[in-house]
């Protein structure tokens, strides 16, 4: 098999911690595909990115055949296959979420031209970085010679969230609880889909017939998740995070069972839900020979319309944010 050439950004953050082991490991690619890694760091973070780049080579990962880092976009994305967007500027004390998304804007404007200048044009391209929808928006539309539909941003670990809720309420473990879709955005407004989803083949309204709790708890439950870990552990999820970024990949290499679907927010270009043509927006997918496809045909009820329409509201402003 080839290597394949894998650039990860924020290299010395705590969810590249979890997942570049695991990528190193075959986890994401399988046993029969050799790896190279490509890390980005900022300048101020090289070091400590030293210190994790020696505990992978102590690691002695036999598929693991190169290591390059740095804080040249252009030099380590070049020839990528794959690219993982995890760095990004936090929240800092005082600052507006409008700001927030403009200082995000301006690294993803430089990622996507130097992504677009150097590498392989086959690239796929996950954003984890939040607000990762709308810096996936602008990757995308600053790297024009690349597919625009090879460019995601994640919602795996909302899906993935709400899968073992159902599961722990209805008794069952998640894995036997599919097509549960997150709509909209990575944020407070998401919409994690109930009226879809499955649990041992029913529908998860006949298993769990309290709507009460599925539209009040349960996607409230969801949404706020991630604030829920950051108040007990006191930062937010970090392994969890690369366990999805595992998922969301792997669904995106592989044919979707017939059963099931994912949740990826992709670009809302001809989208069959009459949502902003503009955006990169969560829907939920299939992988049909080897492209990602927005499931069609779901018919909205009163619930889940209100809720779409809100998350759309939202990822429209952060475009005009950003403008
Ligand atoms: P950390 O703060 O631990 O690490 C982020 C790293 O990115 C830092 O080492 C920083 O130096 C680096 N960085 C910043 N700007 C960079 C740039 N221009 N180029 C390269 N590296 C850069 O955060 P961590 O916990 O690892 O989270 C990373 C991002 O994931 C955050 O934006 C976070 O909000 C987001 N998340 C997204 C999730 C999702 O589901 N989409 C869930 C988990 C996580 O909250």
């Amino acid at each position: 098999m080839k290597t394949k050439r894998i650039a990860i950004t924020g290299g010395a953050g705590q969810i590249a911690y979890s997942l570049l082991f695991r990528i190193a490991s075959g986890e994401l690619l399988g046993d029969n595909t050799p790896v190279s890694l490509h890390i980005l760091e900022v300048p101020e973070a090289l070091s400590g990115l030293e210190g994790v780049k020696m505990e992978l080579v102590d690691s002695a990962f036999p598929l693991l055949q190169e290591i390059r880092i740095g804080s040249d976009p252009e030099k380590i994305f070049e020839g990528v296959d794959l690219a993982l967007f995890v760095g990004a500027k936090p929240r800092g004390p005082g600052m507006e979420r409008k700001d927030l998304l403009t200082e995000n804007g301006k690294i993803f404007i430089g990622q996507g031209k130097a992504l677009n200048k150097v590498a392989s044009r086959n690239v796929k391209s996950v954003v984890i970085g939040n607000p990762c929808n709308t810096n996936c928006l602008i990757l995308s539309q600053n790297a024009p010679d690349l597919n625009p539909k090879n460019f995601f941003a994640m919602t795996r670990l909302d899906e993935n969230r709400a899968k073992a809720m159902l599961g722990q309420k209805a008794g069952c473990h998640a894995a036997a609880v599919k097509k549960v879709g997150i709509w909209g955005n990575h944020s407070a407004t998401q919409v994690p889909d109930f009226v879809h989803a499955t649990i041992k083949g029913k529908k998860a309204l006949e298993v769990i017939s309290d709507r009460a709790w599925l539209e009040g708890e349960f996607v409230k439950g969801v949404q706020q998740r991630g604030a829920e870990i950051i108040r007990l552990r006191g930062k937010s999820s970090a392994a969890s995070a690369a366990s999805a970024i595992i998922d969301t990949v792997r669904s995106l290499e592989t044919e979707t069972e017939e059963d099931d679907w994912y949740s990826v927010a992709i670009s809302s270009k001809k989208n069959p839900y009459g949502i902003d043509e503009n955006l990169i927006f969560s829907f939920p997918c299939r992988t049909v020979h080897g492209e990602c496809k927005i499931v069609e045909g779901l018919n909205w009820d009163q619930f889940l319309e209100e809720k779409i329409r809100a998350t759309e509201k939202e990822l429209k402003e952060e475009r005009s944010a950003v403008v």
